[in-house]
C-alpha cells in the first residue's frame, strides 16, 4: 500500500489536475462552520438525543409530534445559516471542471440544502432533504417542497424540547395540527431517510455508478460510520483510485486513503482546490 500523504497540498493538486471524474462525499462536518450541529461530534444531535427517539420510522409512528418538532427546529436552524467557504470552494471547482469538460458530483449525506445554496448543481442527496415532505398515505406518497418556518401554524413560537426531560410546561402539538398533504390531507412526514430505511433506489443506483467510475474521491466532514455511504470511499480506494479525506480529526477513517488533510474543511478544502 502506498504511503499516506498528510497535508500534501502540492501532491494532491497534481492528482486533482489530472482527474476527469471527481466525486465528493460530504457529511455534517462540512456544515459545522456554518453553525449547523453535527450528529456525533461535540454538541452533536446524537450526543444529546437518542437517534432512536427522533430518526426512525418507529419514532414517527409512536410520536409524530415530537419528531416533527425536531425537524421543524432543524429547518429553522438551516434556514438561518449560510453556505461557508467549503461549500463555496466545491461550487467554484464544479464550475471550473465544467468549463474544462471534466465532471464533479457531490454525494451528500446532508439534508440542509447548503450545497445547492452555494451554487453547486450536480448534487445527490443520499438521506433526503429537510425542505421536502412525503405523504404517509401509501396510495398518495406525494412529495412536496416548501421553506416555511415554522412548517405549520402549530409550531409557532415553539422551540425544540429535550425528549430526555419531561417538561409539561411546553404544549404538545395535536396530531391533527401536524403538517398535512396538499393533495389528500393525510399526515406528511419529513422526506428524510431514517435508520433502518432503504435509500431511494435511483439515488443509490446513480451514486454506485459514480463510485464505480470516478478517478478521484474527496471525503469531507463525515465520521464514515453510517452505511451505505460509509462504504463508498473504501470502494474507490479498492479500485486503486486516490481518496482524499478532509476532517478535523488527525486519524483517517480508512488506512487505504491516499491523502489526509486534518483541520477545518473551510480552510483545508479551499486551499486544496484553490
Ligand atoms: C469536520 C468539521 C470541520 C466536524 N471540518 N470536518 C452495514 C453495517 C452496519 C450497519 C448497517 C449497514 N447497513 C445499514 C446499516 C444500518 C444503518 C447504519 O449504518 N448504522 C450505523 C450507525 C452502524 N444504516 C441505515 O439504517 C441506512 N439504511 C439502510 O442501509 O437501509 C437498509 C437496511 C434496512 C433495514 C435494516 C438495516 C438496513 C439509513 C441511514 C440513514 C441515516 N440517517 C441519518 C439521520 C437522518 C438525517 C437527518 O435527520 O439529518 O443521517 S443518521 C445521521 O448520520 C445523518 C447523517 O447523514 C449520517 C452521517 O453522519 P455524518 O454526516 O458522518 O456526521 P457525524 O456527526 O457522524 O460526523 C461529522 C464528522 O465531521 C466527524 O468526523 C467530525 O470529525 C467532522 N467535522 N467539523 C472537517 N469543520
Ligand atoms: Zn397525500
Amino acid at each position: 500500500m502506498a504511503k499516506r500523504r498528510i497535508s500534501d497540498f502540492e501532491g494532491f493538486q497534481k492528482v486533482l489536475n489530472n482527474a476527469k471524474s471527481i466525486i465528493v462525499l460530504t457529511g455534517a462536518g462540512i456544515s459545522s462552520e456554518s453553525g449547523i450541529p453535527t450528529f456525533r461530534g461535540e454538541g452533536g444531535w446524537w450526543k444529546t438525543y437518542r437517534s432512536a427517539d427522533l430518526a426512525t420510522p418507529q419514532a414517527f409512528q409512536s410520536n409524530p409530534a415530537l419528531v416533527w418538532e425536531f425537524y421543524n427546529y432543524r429547518r429553522h436552524v438551516a434556514l438561518n445559516t449560510h453556505p461557508n467557504n467549503a461549500h463555496k470552494a466545491l461550487s467554484e471547482y464544479e464550475k471550473k471542471c465544467k468549463s474544462e469538460g471534466h465532471h464533479l458530483a457531490i454525494i451528500t449525506q446532508n439534508v440542509d440544502g447548503l450545497h445547492k445554496r452555494a451554487g453547486s448543481e450536480n448534487i445527490i442527496e443520499l438521506h433526503g432533504n429537510l425542505f421536502k415532505t412525503i405523504c404517509t398515505n401509501r396510495k398518495c406518497i406525494f412529495i412536496d417542497e416548501n421553506y416555511d418556518d415554522p412548517i405549520c401554524k402549530a409550531f409557532k413560537l415553539m422551540s425544540f424540547r429535550d425528549p430526555n426531560v419531561k417538561d409539561d410546561s411546553l404544549p404538545v402539538v395535536m396530531k391533527e395540527d401536524l403538517p398535512k398533504c396538499k393533495k389528500c390531507n393525510s399526515l406528511v412526514r419529513p422526506y428524510i431517510v431514517w435508520f433502518g430505511e432503504n435509500l431511494d433506489h435511483e439515488v443509490l443506483r446513480k451514486s454506485r455508478e459514480l463510485v464505480e467510475s470516478c478517478d478521484l474521491c474527496l471525503v469531507v466532514g463525515t465520521s464514515s460510520v453510517v452505511y451505505p455511504a460509509a462504504m463508498f470511499a473504501p470502494l474507490v480506494a479498492q479500485r486503486g483510485m486516490p481518496v482524499a479525506e478532509f476532517n478535523i480529526t488527525e486519524e483517517p477513517a480508512d488506512n487505504s486513503f491516499a491523502f489526509h488533510f486534518p483541520g477545518k474543511c473551510g480552510t483545508t478544502l479551499q486551499k486544496a482546490l484553490g
